[in-house]
């Protein structure tokens, strides 16, 4: 997660429909067109006369400045038809990833504003059919229209732009009254109280009270380096079964019958079910043809995990475990791993027993695979396979952070080393740093330009907004800084803008080499600090001549910034 850099951020803020738009019509609540003209009126969404100074178009409106100053643009692009949820389908969720898809290059980040019935299932399915995400994405809605004089749409839109515009959590989110959620894990718990949302086995990503707080171990970082790839060929035939007590086998044979090809089964407790026989025959036979059956619980809290003979039942005729998924999630992911063209039946269980978009909690050790746990020679190429997977995660964690600390080391040698483990050196470490930042906070202008001509970014922010030319100067790396600034490296407008507070500090201590150091960097030893003098009336106000006619002298001939060399 980042904090997102740059003075403007643009959001585009799909309407779909819902509550949060809807307005009376013959007594019942329907689809309102028109958000956008709405929330123009609304000083709280708007800011007219940014809008007019920047000449924005008619369907883009601006936040009032956030207290860093940024600001949020957003083009509200209303869907047509407009929906109560209650009415989409998963065609309409991908609808909504191809609408991110088109525009994906223009904004920074999305926000969709949805009906809040089946806002899970879109966050949902959305979390599984984007992949290589980068960019933040939050669906939020309301209980209660906006338009009305009292309602928890604008508190709600408010938080979702806000949160979109000024971060980078490069998931698919859902925002309700405060919490921002992951998308694949929240559900609605409430008919009618604004907190209608909770994600019952996963704390929130972040809350929004006085101040903004993001829950950072939980964010997952992007994955992937490619473009955003959506998959839109998700398998529309998958069904979901709430088993009751005393459900007939009959009815239950009728439900699994083709075309269906999943079931998420919603069973007892940690995952139990009837062992009537003529019950496990209907689900056994329906798994030996091939029908995908994804075991979760009733329960909100909790996982699946077989303790009881009932819950081992389920284990036994052929059902794959959905840990703690939600229903929502797991019917999602069903229609994602059915989709995906290529796979066996046993790779697409094996896809549905692991984690791909932070959707659940397999089990750490005893990751046993959904087809073979049947014998103890399956067993034990599950613990084998599970072993794998935990190597490979170790890998997908620990890389990153070797590549900085050999970076930082300067270290050649160890960095070609890590490079023929095949993930590359384009990689970011928990902080958001890539080697480059790694190298250039340790000053190595070897391991700086071997980087560069690995094609690393010179202009990478980490999760702070920190690039590695502001490190290089941090460090005082004059050999780094020239490197970077020829490769095209420039300092952020946000790091420029923080400059001048640090250069009237350094004049304030008479620190020459300090001070070339930004100037070499290109930074304008003009920025005033937060009192408003610059680091030369603070020289002079010393009466430090010495400092003053080498401040004169860097500017002399430019506008206070170095040339790039
Ligand atoms: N029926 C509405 C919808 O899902 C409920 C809401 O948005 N609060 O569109």
């Amino acid at each position: 997660m980042a904090r997102a850099a740059g003075h403007e951020r643009r959001l585009l803020a799909i309407y779909t429909g819902g509550t949060i738009g809807m307005r009376y019509e013959n007594g019942v609540l329907v689809p309102g067109k028109g958000l956008a003209a709405a929330l123009r009126t609304l000083p709280i969404f708007h800011d007219p006369e940014y809008a007019q100074a920047q000449d924005l178009p008619e369907d883009t409106l601006v936040l009032p400045p956030a207290s860093s100053g940024q600001r949020v643009v957003y083009t509200v692009l209303e869907c047509q038809p407009l929906y109560d949820s209650s009415n989409m389908t998963i065609g309409e969720w991908v609808g909504i990833a191809q609408i991110i898809e088109k525009h994906y290059e223009q904004y920074h980040g999305f926000v969709v504003i949805h009906g809040t019935d089946t806002m899970a299932f879109g966050t949902s399915v959305l979390s599984f059919v984007l992949e290589n995400l980068q960019k933040t994405i939050i669906f939020t809605g309301a209980q209660v229209p906006i338009h009305a004089l009292w309602n928890d749409g604008r508190e709600n839109l408010l938080g979702a732009l806000l949160l979109a515009g000024q971060y980078v959590i490069p998931e698919v989110c859902l925002f309700f009254r405060n919490q921002l959620f992951r998308g694949n894990r929240a559900t609605k718990v409430h008919t009618h109280q604004v907190k209608a949302y909770c994600s019952p086995n996963l704390p929130p990503l972040a809350t929004v009270c006085a101040d903004i707080t993001i829950n950072h171990e939980l964010v997952r970082s992007a994955r992937g380096q490619g473009r955003l790839v959506v998959h839109s060929g998700v398998e529309r035939d998958v069904g979901l079964l709430r088993i009751y007590p005393g459900i007939p086998a009959a009815l239950v044979r009728a439900f699994l019958q083709p075309p269906l090809k999943g079931v998420v089964m919603e069973t007892f407790g940690s995952g139990n079910g009837p062992t009537k026989p003529d019950l496990l025959h209907e689900l056994r036979a329906a798994t030996e043809r091939g029908l995908v059956i994804v075991n979760c619980s009733q329960c909100l809290y909790g996982t699946v995990t077989p303790s009881y003979d009932t819950g081992m039942a389920m284990v036994g005729v052929g059902t794959v475990s959905g840990f703690d998924m939600t229903s929502e999630a797991a019917l999602a992911k069903l229609s994602y791993v059915l989709g995906l063209p290529g796979l066996s039946l046993d790779g697409r269980k094996e896809l549905l027993a692991k984690d791909l978009r932070g959707e659940m909690t397999p089990p750490a050790v005893d990751g046993l695979g959904p087809s073979l746990q049947g014998s103890k020679l399956g067993r034990g190429v599950a613990q084998l396979r599970g072993l794998r997977q935990e190597a490979d995660a170790m890998k997908d964690t620990l890389v990153p952070c070797l590549a900085n600390a050999a970076a930082h080391a300067g270290d050649l040698e160890a960095l070609r080393a890590l490079e023929e483990l095949g993930s590359g050196l384009n990689l970011e470490d928990f902080r958001g740093q890539t080697p480059l930042h790694a190298a250039a906070r340790g000053g190595h202008a070897g391991a700086v330009t071997m980087l560069l001509q690995k094609g690393l970014d010179v202009n990478a922010r980490d999760k702070g907004g920190l690039s590695p030319l502001l490190l290089a100067v941090r460090g005082r790396h004059q050999g780094v800084i020239g490197l970077l600034r020829a490769a095209g490296g420039s300092l952020s407008p946000q790091e420029l803008q923080d400059s001048g507070t640090e250069l009237c500090r350094l004049a304030s201590k008479g620190d020459r080499e300090g001070l070339r150091m930004w100037w070499q960097a290109g930074a304008d030893l003009k920025q005033p600090g937060y009192d408003g003098r610059s680091a030369l009336s603070i020289a002079e106000a010393a009466g430090n001549m010495e400092l003053v006619s080498f401040l004169r002298s860097l500017k002399a001939g430019t506008d206070g910034q170095a040339p790039v060399s």
